[in-house]
């Protein structure tokens, strides 16, 4: 665990006191105090990294993050209302500096907003309010990133809808997640969390990567839609997806790079030949699918279990920490990436490596994103 008390934190730390006495200790917890008491050992804000000073500052900030921590349809375990907090309080322990990208992304700055309560017991209302507080933090982000941390999955349909709506261009969502989502209402509800990317697939093209636990009746949609791609778990694991289905696998690319939506249906002989990295086609096919500009739900559960148990509904044979990063790397290289969330994480007591590992894929992509 990293010390942000080391002596290069300790300094920064100083100019920051500087202009935050008298009386606005920001860290320190105890508003309105004499200025005397900043120096005590004051635990790290409860906010993402941890961070203080300016760069924790809506205006000093590059970006923004947004705890939504609404749970109102869990099919199976519950606790995605607690995710928000255990992945912000995990956050903290971060190694900042990213020897990856050879740089601190964090200097860029982190905003955390209050978690958003949106209305309880009515559904409705609760995804119309998150619509409209996602056009108004759009509004006023004015070019900054901001990253929505869900609470369940169904939080993901009025912030798609939103950034859709302010597009001029067709959005691609990319989704990374065990399932489609596609169903049109589950336990009676359309606001589901398994209805997240039913209730926007005739706005935006869909890439969705690393299902495995999909109903008859959302692999039936997906076939019979030429804007939604399927990578399936099978696909990631170096199998080719559905053996014997065929399936949907989505648009594909003419000569010119540009998309056709022509089915591809391809066999995995000649798909492999296409991939420049042996056993990583899949890879290839979601960037081939992806339109411009993009943006990214990951719920966590994309993530195979033994890494990421957390979470309501786990599904065997999912994706590695690294698939994950993979993908987002070029996502974040060779596309403009508009807005994206991470949800479905529901903290399980005494089990901390998912916290952590949540709060480090969403540093990580703030990374990719400013690089
Ligand atoms: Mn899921």
């Amino acid at each position: 665990m990293p010390n942000r008390r080391d002596p290069t934190t300790a300094a920064r730390a100083a100019e920051r006191t500087i202009h935050l006495l008298p009386g606005g200790s920001r860290g320190a917890g105890v508003g309105g105090s004499p200025g005397a008491l900043d120096g005590l050992p004051w635990e790290l804000p409860r906010v993402f990294l941890g961070l203080d000073g300016e760069r924790a500052t809506p205006e000093g900030a590059a970006t923004w993050i947004l705890p939504v921590p609404y749970e109102a349809t869990t099919s199976w375990g519950s606790g995605t209302r607690l995710g928000p907090r255990a992945i912000i309080d995990a956050s903290r322990y971060i190694e900042l500096y990213d020897h990856e990208l050879g740089r601190d992304p964090s200097l860029d700055g982190a905003y955390t907003f209050p978690a958003l309560e949106l209305a309880r017991g009515d559904a409705a209302r609760a995804m119309a309010e998150l619509e409209d507080a996602c056009n108004r933090i759009l509004d006023a982000a004015a070019g900054r990133r901001v990253i929505m941390i869900g609470g369940e999955h169904s939080v993901s349909a009025p912030a798609i809808l939103a950034h859709a709506n302010r597009s001029p261009e067709r959005l691609t969502v990319l989704q990374f997640d065990a399932h489609l989502d596609l169903r049109e209402s589950l336990d009676g509800s359309p606001f589901s969390h398994a209805c997240a990317m039913g209730r926007v697939i005739d706005r935006v093209d869909l890439v969705t990567v690393g299902a495995r636990g999909i109903s008859g009746e959302e692999w039936a949609a997906a076939s019979a839609r030429d804007n939604v791609t399927v990578i399936t778990g099978e696909e990631l694991a170096g199998g080719v997806g559905m053996p014997g289905h065929g399936g949907p696998v989505g648009r594909v690319q003419d000569s010119s790079g540009h998309a056709t939506g022509t089915p591809a249906r391809t066999k995995g002989t000649q798909r492999r030949t296409a991939s420049a990295v042996p056993g990583e086609f899949w890879l290839d096919r979601a960037m081939a699918a992806l339109g411009d500009p993009v943006y990214i739900t990951f719920d966590v559960d994309f993530l195979d279990p033994s890494l990421m148990p957390s979470t309501g509904t786990p599904e065997p044979g999912g994706g590695t920490w690294h698939q994950a990063l993979a993908l987002l790397r070029r996502v974040f290289a060779e596309r403009r990436v508009v807005g994206a969330d991470v949800v479905e994480f529901a903290p399980l007591p005494g089990l901390t490596a998912p916290d952590f590992t949540t709060a480090k894929l969403i540093y990580k992509m703030i990374g990719y994103w400013s690089g």
